[in-house]
């Protein structure tokens, strides 16, 4: 009996909820609760962490999952970590939906750093104006370098002050398009673009439009994951899927991408 657990809160999670639900497959979309309103779901939605992996173990036993597809960002580490460690102990297979990481291309001025420390060191000491696309949890390293300026933008208003002297937010959920964001650059004066790995379209629009007004990035790569099973379309999603005789064999893989 199929009973897939999505885990989600990326643009890739929802297309594929999309999918299924359309496929009538029965499967749970899962949320960490770390927005105040995520993006509604055509599936039936849970909200919250599992409680580390042997909440998770319980849960899939539970609620009978049959099938994990971890479709989380890829710097959603210890979710992807705990997903990894829980499907072996429930004997409940997982497959990681992963984005390739994206590549510089001609005109890119990158400097790829291994993690936010280094991201940090590698800006100016004072004087640039940096847009840092990095959401909220790590902001705190960047008070060491109090003397730049900063642009955030953040899914909701941060609560309490800032850990960074001199700042500004703009509040903005995503996909984001390369003129909204060439226009942001422009407009706020960037000089520097500090962004995660994370692949995919929903987050490249800032790289489309750094690479246009000729702007470094300092590109902080993804966290390394324990070996799994992973497909990087969701075709190739579908096709696990069958492989695993979690769908009907004539189940439609492939979609028209719906406006992402
Ligand atoms: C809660 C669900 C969809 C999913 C949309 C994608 C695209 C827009 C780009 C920039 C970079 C950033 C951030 C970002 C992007 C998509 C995707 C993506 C980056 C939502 C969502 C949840 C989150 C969590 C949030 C983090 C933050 C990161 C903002 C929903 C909108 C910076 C990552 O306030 C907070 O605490 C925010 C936390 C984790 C990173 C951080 O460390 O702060 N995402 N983002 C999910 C949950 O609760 O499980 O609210 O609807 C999902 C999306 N965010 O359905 O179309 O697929 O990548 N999200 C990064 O990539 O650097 C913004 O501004 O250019
Ligand atoms: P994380 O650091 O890897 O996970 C921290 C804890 O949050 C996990 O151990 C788990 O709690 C809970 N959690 C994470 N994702 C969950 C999910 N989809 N469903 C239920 N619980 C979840 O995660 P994160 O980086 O904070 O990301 C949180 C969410 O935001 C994920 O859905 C991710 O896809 C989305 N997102 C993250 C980023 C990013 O830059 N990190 C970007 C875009 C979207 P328990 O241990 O209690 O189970």
């Amino acid at each position: 009996m199929t009973r897939l657990l999505l885990l989600g809160g990326t643009t890739e999670a929802s297309r594929l909820a999309q999918h299924l639900a359309e496929c009538g497959v029965d499967a749970v979309f899962s949320y960490a609760g770390r927005t105040a309103h995520p993006v509604a779901q055509p599936l039936p939605t849970r909200i919250g962490g599992f409680g580390g992996v042997e909440g998770l173990v319980d849960y899939l036993t539970f609620e009978r999952i049959s099938h994990v597809i971890d479709a989380t960002h890829p710097f959603a580490a210890d979710m992807s970590r705990n997903a990894i460690r829980a499907g072996a102990q429930a004997g409940v297979p997982v497959l990681g939906y992963e984005r390739a990481p994206w590549r510089a291309k001609e005109g890119d001025h990158w400097t790829h750093v291994a993690d936010m420390d280094a991201a940090c060191q590698a800006l100016p000491d004072r004087g640039a104006r940096v847009f840092l696309a990095i959401g909220k949890q790590q902001l705190a390293g960047f008070a060491t370098k109090p003397e730049n300026q900063y642009l955030l933008r953040l899914v909701d208003a941060p609560e309490g002050a800032l850990p960074l002297p001199d700042a500004e937010v703009i509040l903005a959920r995503g996909p984001f398009d390369a003129e909204g964001d060439l226009e942001l650059l422009r407009r706020h004066r960037i000089t520097h673009v500090v962004a995660k790995n994370a692949g995919g379209a929903g987050a490249e629009a800032k790289l489309i439009a750094a690479r246009r007004l000729g702007l470094p990035v300092i590109m902080v790569e993804r966290p390394a994951l324990p070996a799994r099973d992973v497909r990087d379309t969701l075709k190739g999603v579908m096709g696990w899927l069958k492989m695993h005789h979690a769908v009907p064999a004539d189940t439609v893989v492939d979609t028209v991408p719906r406006g992402v």
